[in-house]
């Protein structure tokens, strides 16, 4: 692992997880994605990870003109380093969920480093009275959806967004073996260092929670990747605080945001994502750890820089 020894926060400011009913504090409109990832770099995010969702139904949306509705405002207003999903939503193929990176050229996008199954649908119980139709039907069908990443769709994404516009990537790794399919893009020579590895614990089709997966993470790619990648850990739900308390701990950087995780603490749901961005930034200040500005992520990560965005 690269030693930055500043730490990188991360914010997921919506992302298509969670759903309106889950929290009244969810993003939703362009502008409350825009305010909330505002407040979320002036506490202390550097990187802005954006998803969009349609402004009436809070549905995820890969429309390009909905996200031209908030990045905008988000790039006048901070120098955070915006980054576009590539994930998308379950609601949505590999060819809409580029159309809109693909447009907009961003410093930074989302590569999911693998096909896997990506359950929502246990939250179903938890809830019954549905602001919008959509939600119950959307996480009912993740118990037969394919979160799809091949290796082709891998190969499309690293040849047009990151040899085609200059973007670089958050490879998101949700088990081990995503870690060796990044080293078979590097070795083939379409992912060039630094590559900066988020490391996802707690997704239903992913690597659980146990701290022995994070110390393994950590372990593999070390020797996959040497010195040549900068290292985040971000855990669903109710790990999110541990886990990249941890993850820091051991020389990592940490993502957090709504995307992952809706609670402050427990039975608190979390009214912004700044309320989370702070908490971690204090838990990184008792332990003596720096955080690092967007100039210093956009050298650390070798970006190519705001001027060269399409928006
Ligand atoms: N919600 C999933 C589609 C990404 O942003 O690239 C996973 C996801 C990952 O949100
Ligand atoms: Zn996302």
């Amino acid at each position: 692992m690269a030693e930055t020894r500043k730490v990188i926060i991360t914010c997921a400011v919506t992302g298509a997880i969670h759903t309106p009913t889950m929290s009244p504090y969810l993003p939703i409109t362009p502008d409350q994605i825009a305010t909330s990832a505002v407040e979320a770099a002036e506490a202390g995010a550097a990187i802005l990870h954006l998803h969009a969702r349609d402004p009436q139904t809070g549905c995820p949306t890969p429309i390009a003109e909905v996200f031209l509705e908030f990045l905008p405002q988000i790039k006048q207003r901070t120098d955070a380093i915006i980054n576009i999903t590539t994930g998308g939503g379950h609601n949505m193929t590999v060819e809409q969920r580029l159309a809109a990176p693909l447009r907009l050229q961003p410093e930074m996008c989302s590569c999911n480093m693998g096909s896997m199954n990506f359950g929502l649908f246990p939250a179903i119980e938890k809830f019954s009275d549905w602001q919008h139709p959509w939600e119950p039907q959307y996480l009912e069908r993740t118990r037969d959806f394919i979160f799809k990443n091949t290796f082709a769709d891998i190969e499309t994404i690293l040849e047009k967004l990151g040899r085609g516009c200059g973007t670089r990537f958050e490879f998101e790794c949700y088990d081990i073996g995503h870690l060796y399919n990044l080293a078979y893009f590097v070795d083939r020579g379409l992912a060039k260092p630094p590559f900066f590895v988020q490391s996802i614990f707690g997704i239903l089709g992913g690597i659980g929670c146990d701290i022995e997966n994070l110390l393994h993470m950590r372990r593999i790619a070390d020797k996959l990747f040497g010195r040549d990648y900068v290292w985040s850990i971000l855990a669903a739900g109710k790990h999110q605080t541990n886990f990249v308390t941890t993850g820091a701990i051991m020389g990592g950087n940490v993502r957090v945001g709504l995307e992952d995780n809706l609670y402050l603490g427990k039975g608190e749901l979390a009214k912004s994502n700044a309320d989370q961005v702070r908490k971690i930034r204090g838990i990184l200040a008792e332990l003596s750890l720096e955080i690092a500005t967007p100039t210093e992520v956009r050298q650390i990560l070798a970006l190519k820089g705001v001027s060269q965005v399409a928006f």
